[in-house]
């Protein structure tokens, strides 16, 4: 179905985005003396990446950011947001490596004169293997290593570069990289996994300081939020303590400076004095990737972990599987119980990642017509309209992803991008998103404060 030809109403000043990740986009793993990361050691893992495949060459973005710059001019879109690379940057969680940084130097000035406001998120899950050696996000360690790695990335860029993520979804990396292992560092360590919580967020502030005293103007976190659904109605409680881990656990120490209450889990976090002010940092924005609505029932008595997730009912799903129900009103319902709950606390929000997979071929002949993703993007877009005329303050939405790339434990069997990428040539052909989404931002632009 081709979705309605009325644009929806944004605000004067709403902007538009796009979105990539270091990791899944650059390849050139051998270049500038970039130190390995707790991802390599994860591809080179037989039998954890779906497809075997190693992320190299992928988008190769490393030597074709000007391809890349060009398609986001076309696009029209006023920020980009990509990832730095810590691994580029401080190899081994060391010493700075000038050669790692010029890539970034050179990729914010090919925006800047394309007119494209660069917005860079610190931290996209290659964490320096060596740090993780030395326990990671479990080790409270790594936050100081982590403000040393902003503090050379400021002070290298922040002359240009005003707008930054310092985390991308601590709760991917807790829940899947250290509960479950589904994601690196793939530890399997459920409820003991919970430092990194608390390692990840006091991290954020920690580096939100350190871009303020650098002149930033806009800074911060960007957490992975769902709607918690039960699946029935005795699974309250399992759905309640699903939305305290996934949700608000990442949300109220940074929005209200406190943690929900965890005594039904029987864990203790590593809080010391002085922590909470930190990762309470004001800051300008609030980000939200959000994808999926989550429907959880209570798991069998042997299961170590108290909820499972099922498939929503009555919802399509993505190429992703089951799991990845379409509920697009999901978007516009969590923003709205967001400003609720938090009220004034509630920066402005920046969507900063939403987008779907669909399967299309490896070695397209013609046009992609990616019908399924322009239903998927308009109803969410049109979800966040929504949310801003019930008095949500969303200032942005940014579409996961660019680029189709290395979609981590999926390898390349996933592709988000509204331009097709050839995983062997690296070769760019923009999907029929591209053109919607572009000529989307332009009627809005034009239709806006009407
Ligand atoms: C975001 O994660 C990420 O920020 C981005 O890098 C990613 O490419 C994008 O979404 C799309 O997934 O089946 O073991 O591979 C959103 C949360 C975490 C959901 C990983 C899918 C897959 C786990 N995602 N998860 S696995």
């Amino acid at each position: 179905m081709r979705p309605d030809p009325v644009p929806p109403a944004f605000p004067t000043g709403f902007r538009w985005s796009a979105a990539t990740a270091a990791f899944q986009i650059e390849g050139a793993r051998g270049a500038d003396g970039r130190g390995r990361s707790i991802w390599d050691d994860f591809v080179e893992t037989p039998g954890l990446v779906r497809d075997g495949s190693t992320a190299e060459p992928g988008p190769d973005s490393y030597h074709r950011a000007a391809d890349d710059v060009a398609l986001l001019s076309e696009l029209g879109v006023d920020r980009y947001r990509f990832s730095i690379s810590w691994t580029r940057v401080r190899p081994g969680g060391g010493a700075v490596n000038p050669a790692g940084l010029d890539y970034y130097d050179r990729l914010v000035d090919a925006l800047l004169e394309a007119g494209v406001t660069p917005f860079p998120t610190l931290y996209h899950w290659d964490l320096p293997a060596e740090l993780e050696a030395e326990g990671g996000w479990l080790n409270r360690d790594t936050v100081s290593g982590f403000a040393d790695y902003a503090r050379s990335v400021a002070d290298a860029l922040g002359d240009r570069v005003k707008n930054w993520y310092t985390i991308n979804e601590p709760v991917s990396t807790s829940l899947q990289g250290y509960a479950i292992g589904e994601l690196a560092p793939g530890r399997q360590l459920l409820f003991e996994s919970l430092p990194s919580v608390h390692h990840q967020l006091l991290a954020h502030g920690t580096a939100a300081g350190i871009l303020h005293d650098h002149g930033a103007e806009q800074v911060g976190i960007v957490n992975n939020h769902t709607q918690v659904l039960p699946a029935r109605e005795e699974d309250g409680t399992a759905a309640y303590l699903y939305d305290v881990l996934h949700n608000r656990v990442f949300a109220e120490p940074v929005l209200l400076g406190s943690y929900p209450d965890l005594a039904a889990l029987g864990v203790d976090l590593p809080i010391r004095d002085g922590d909470l002010e930190t990762i309470r940092t004001p800051c300008e924005f609030y980000g939200v990737n959000f994808y999926n609505p989550t429907t959880i029932r209570s798991a069998p008595q042997e299961s170590p972990i108290p909820f499972e997730q099922v498939p929503t009912p009555g919802a399509a799903h993505t190429g992703f599987g089951a799991l990845w129900p379409i509920v697009p009103g999901a978007l516009t319902e969590f923003l709205v119980d967001a400003k609720q709950r938090y009220g004034d606390a509630l920066p402005p929000v920046i969507v900063g990642e939403n987008g779907a997979s669909f399967p299309e071929p490896d070695h397209p002949d013609g046009r992609i017509d990616d019908t399924d993703r322009i239903a998927y993007l308009d109803g969410h877009i049109r979800a966040v309209a929504d949310a801003i005329a019930q008095g949500v303050p969303v200032q942005e939405y940014t579409v996961w992803s660019l680029l189709d790339n290395f979609e981590w434990a999926e390898g390349f069997t996933q592709r988000f991008g509204l331009v097709h990428v050839d995983q062997v040539t690296s070769a760019r052909t923009p999907k029929a998103s591209y053109g919607w989404y572009r000529d989307l931002i332009a009627q809005v632009r034009t239709g806006a404060g009407q």
